[in-house]
């Protein structure tokens, strides 16, 4: 293949994470233009209708979408496989990625991390902790059930690391910066599954970027990213100081 695989997006983003994670695991070496969505303009509205990360480019092509990104990596880089070999393993596998980009997306990122950490620190508002705290009560714990009956006894849903594993346990970084683990009294297959997939150096390698980068103000973060050994690229769709609202912003 020609072309460097760059990727559009901050490590803080779990749908980053997930796709560093695939294209380190398949040994593909790539560039990061570490940005937060709300802080780039209409430049990256040209790459990106919906404005939002991860953006893949590489062969002239642009992949937008975390899932879709996945797809386009697992067929441009073959080998390793993030899939098991049976059909119905596989659709189990697409199925919690789906599970994850939309109702775990939904509760772990918007309802808790979004009322928490994102309405204070992009948007200047108060803490939302009545929709957080109802969130943990309800909808969290009906995840958290759900996950436990599939969560596998050891290791990874299916043999080695996958794309199943990885989409589900990227999201638990984010809330615990919203300071929520899952508990292994109630949940102990669950909480060990996600803490041994956290764990793994594809993920972790990440993760730990995306610890040093949060703590950091944006216009510093680029500067950061390349001095704590992130691949960042030449160019950035950085552009605002002051974050704005994409066309599909749920916060
Ligand atoms: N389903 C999309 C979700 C992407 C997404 O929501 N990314 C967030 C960052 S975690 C974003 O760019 N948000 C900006 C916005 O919503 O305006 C995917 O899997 O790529």
């Amino acid at each position: 293949m020609a072309d460097e695989v760059t990727i559009i997006g901050t490590p803080a983003s779990p749908f980053v994470r997930k796709v560093l994670a695939l294209l380190d695991l398949k040994n593909v070496s790539y560039k990061i233009d570490p940005v937060i969505a709300f802080y780039t303009d209409e430049d990256f509205l040209k790459v990106n209708p919906l404005r939002r990360i991860p953006v893949l480019l590489h062969d002239g092509n642009t992949i937008i979408d975390s899932s879709v990104v996945a797809a386009y990596i697992e067929e441009a880089f073959p080998t390793p496989s993030m899939f098991p070999s049976a059909p119905g393993d596989r659709a189990t596998a697409r199925w919690l990625e789906e599970f994850s980009d939309t109702r775990m997306a939904d509760i772990f990122l918007w309802k808790c991390f979004g009322s928490v950490v994102l309405k204070p620190g992009l948007w200047n508002e108060k803490r939302d902790v009545k929709a957080y705290r109802e969130a943990l009560a309800g909808p969290v714990v009906e995840i958290m059930n759900y996950l436990e009956t599939i969560a596998p006894d050891d290791g990874f849903l299916f043999g080695d690391i996958g794309l199943g594993d990885i989409s589900i346990a990227v999201i638990f970084w984010n809330m615990q910066v919203a300071r929520w683990k899952p508990d292994p009294e109630q949940w102990p297959k669950a909480a060990a599954w996600i803490a041994r997939t956290e764990a793994h150096p594809a993920l972790a390698r990440s993760t730990e970027w995306a610890t040093a980068l949060i703590k950091t103000p944006v216009p510093e973060q680029r500067d950061l990213a390349a001095e704590i050994g992130v691949p960042v690229t030449d160019e950035t769709y950085l552009r605002a100081m002051e974050p704005t609202r994409g066309p599909m912003s749920l916060f």
